[in-house]
């Protein structure tokens, strides 16, 4: 496998709204964000992904953009960014932006222009049809719920949202929009960034026939109807052809629908269109028929066989993205270990997973200090647009939303967005102003100042690790195999190259587990019971690395 840097780098994801406030206003900004950059530093982080800090009304916290060459008031100005940038580049690190170029902001100039009449020059930068039997083109249905049409009395058509209805959906057909959109990737490439995390790439090609939906289960609509539309590839191999390439930078497309099947089409080394994506085989497995809101348990077994299964489709033809949970997911420590009386050791246990596999790792922000999920009472504490919309569902069913809101608690974006602990202080350190949204209250036992402090802290665990990963290219670009596929409690895999073998062996159970593979020569490096022998007898969320000899 070819040698780069992204394949040997470490992200760390920053959603900025949540980070740090440094003007007190209770909004996490940009300066917020320099005062914290030695921090991140100091964990041995490689490349910032900087969640969208573009112009926006905010309608869905910055993912629908009115301005793509300017800065959000509330996170500060330009001069702040380019100082950013610079701090990161001093610091040795590289920074990725998010594009987001499925749809824009219906408050962009563009969006503007293009509804104000129907023979303007910006018509045909979105999707506009006559509506169907005195309703919308289609029955599709928006990833927030309702219609993803939206009727336009001026000039009586439909346009498309695949998100809210401020988020019109970009049409790509238009030469003239991908050119826009190169000027855009150009425009801050030439400022110095080093990357792009690319949202929603998957479906920026829609299907010419816009049929009505094939599936009455959406993630299935996603995958064969709204993703992977006919002309996806032509457009990203444009966009690297006449942009990407020019510049040495990485890549990491969002892919909803981005299934085993396509995952080579977008990130095989022979394709020339990005490095990585992101794909979700790991993130929907755990939603019921009912979707997002409709929790079940996760198959441990089931889980493996996705990331075997992925390892395997990419080996020695792409590069993988390693990541548990993000932005728009509940945390990971609640959601695939244990935030209960085993969370440190829980918190442990995934850092040495995702650390230790094939493939670039992204940790979200907080998930190095084991941040939880948060259960606020009542709806109104919550702020993001998808449980307002699921609420408001609720509400137009003559359901009570309280009768609901444990899913919300399990399952809703908001988990991952409460403001960053930084101490035990007032708003845990994050602003001395009420924040945004509220802090989840444990913030007293988990915060960066206490973990500092402590050698056997969730994070300097995450800073061994990581130190660990560097000094062993063999975690990066070494074989991958698991064993015991279908043992239900506990992940297990050998690393290897010429020179090195490792064993990884991660008990994700609350109960002890008496793990006999039958290999010898077992030399233990890391653990997360400070009392850890060599042997298999693995306590509950016990985690033990091994060189084999
Ligand atoms: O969060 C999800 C479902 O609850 C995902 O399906 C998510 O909507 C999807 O992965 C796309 O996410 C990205 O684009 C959205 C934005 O709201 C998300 O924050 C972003 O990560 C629209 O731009
Ligand atoms: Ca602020």
């Amino acid at each position: 496998m070819k040698r780069v840097w992204w394949k040997e780098s470490i992200v760390y994801q920053i959603y900025p709204r949540s980070f740090n406030d440094a003007n007190n206003d209770g909004i996490g900004d940009i300066p917020g964000i320099i005062e914290k950059l030695d921090y991140i530093a100091s964990l041995g982080i490689d490349v910032i992904w900087l969640c969208p800090v573009y112009k926006s009304p905010n309608d869905d916290n910055g993912y629908d953009i009115s301005d793509y060459r300017n800065i959000m008031d509330e996170f500060g100005s330009m001069a702040d960014f380019d100082l950013l940038l610079e701090g990161i580049h001093e610091r040795g690190m590289k920074i990725i932006m998010d594009l987001v170029v499925n749809h824009s902001s219906d408050e962009h100039a563009w969006f503007e222009a293009s509804k104000s009449s129907k023979d303007n020059l910006y018509r045909d930068y979105y999707i506009w049809k006559p509506g169907k039997n005195g309703g919308p083109p289609n029955d599709w249905e928006a990833f927030f719920g309702g219609s993803a049409w939206q009727y336009d009395e001026k000039t009586e058509e439909y346009y498309l949202h695949l998100f809210t209805t401020k988020q019109p959906d970009l049409n790509w057909e238009n030469p003239k929009v991908q050119s826009e959109v190169n000027d855009i990737v150009k425009y801050w490439f030439d400022k110095g960034v080093d990357g792009f995390r690319m949202d929603v790439i998957s479906l920026i090609s829609k299907r010419p026939e816009y049929s009505d939906m094939i599936s009455p289960v959406f993630e299935e609509t996603i995958a064969k109807q709204y993703a992977n539309g006919p002309r996806v590839h032509e457009f990203l191999r444009n966009l690297n052809k006449e942009v990407l390439s020019k510049y040495d930078i990485m890549t990491v497309g969002e892919g909803p629908g981005i299934t085993l099947e396509h995952g080579l089409d977008y990130v095989g080394e022979d394709r020339e269109e990005l490095n990585m994506v992101f794909h979700f085989d790991h993130m929907f497995m755990d939603m019921g028929e009912g979707g997002k809101f409709d929790p079940i348990p996760y198959s441990l077994v089931e889980f493996k066989n996705v990331f075997n299964q992925w390892d395997e489709k990419l080996a020695g033809k792409g590069w993988g993205s390693i990541f548990l949970g993000n932005h728009d997911f509940p945390r990971i420590v609640s959601r695939f270990a244990s935030d209960q009386e085993h969370r440190i050791k829980a918190a442990k246990l995934l850092a040495s997973m995702l650390l230790s596999m094939r493939g670039t790792p992204y940790i979200y922000q907080g998930d190095e200090i084991g941040m939880t999920n948060v259960a606020f009472e009542s709806p109104s504490d919550y702020r993001d647009i998808e449980t307002l919309n699921y609420f408001k569902s609720l509400e137009a069913d003559n359901k009570n939303p309280l009768d609901y809101i444990h899913n919300v608690h399990k399952m809703g974006r908001d988990n991952a967005r409460t403001p960053m602990q930084w101490t035990d202080g007032k708003n845990a350190g994050f602003s001395e102003q009420t924040p945004w949204i509220n802090l989840n209250p444990n913030f007293p036992d988990i915060n960066v100042e206490d973990q500092e402090r402590n050698t056997e802290s969730v994070l300097n665990f995450y800073r061994r690790m990581i130190q660990f990963r560097k000094d062993n290219p063999t975690l990066v670009y070494g074989d991958y195999e698991s064993i015991e596929n279908n043992h239900e409690q506990i992940y297990a895999y050998r690393r290897w190259d010429e020179t090195n073998e490792y064993l990884v062996v991660l008990n994700f159970s609350d109960q002890e587990v008496d793990f006999n593979p039958i290999i010898t020569g077992l030399e233990l490096l890391i653990y997360n019971y400070s009392d850890a022998t060599e042997d298999l007898l693995m306590r509950p969320w016990e985690a033990k690395i091994f060189r084999v000899n």
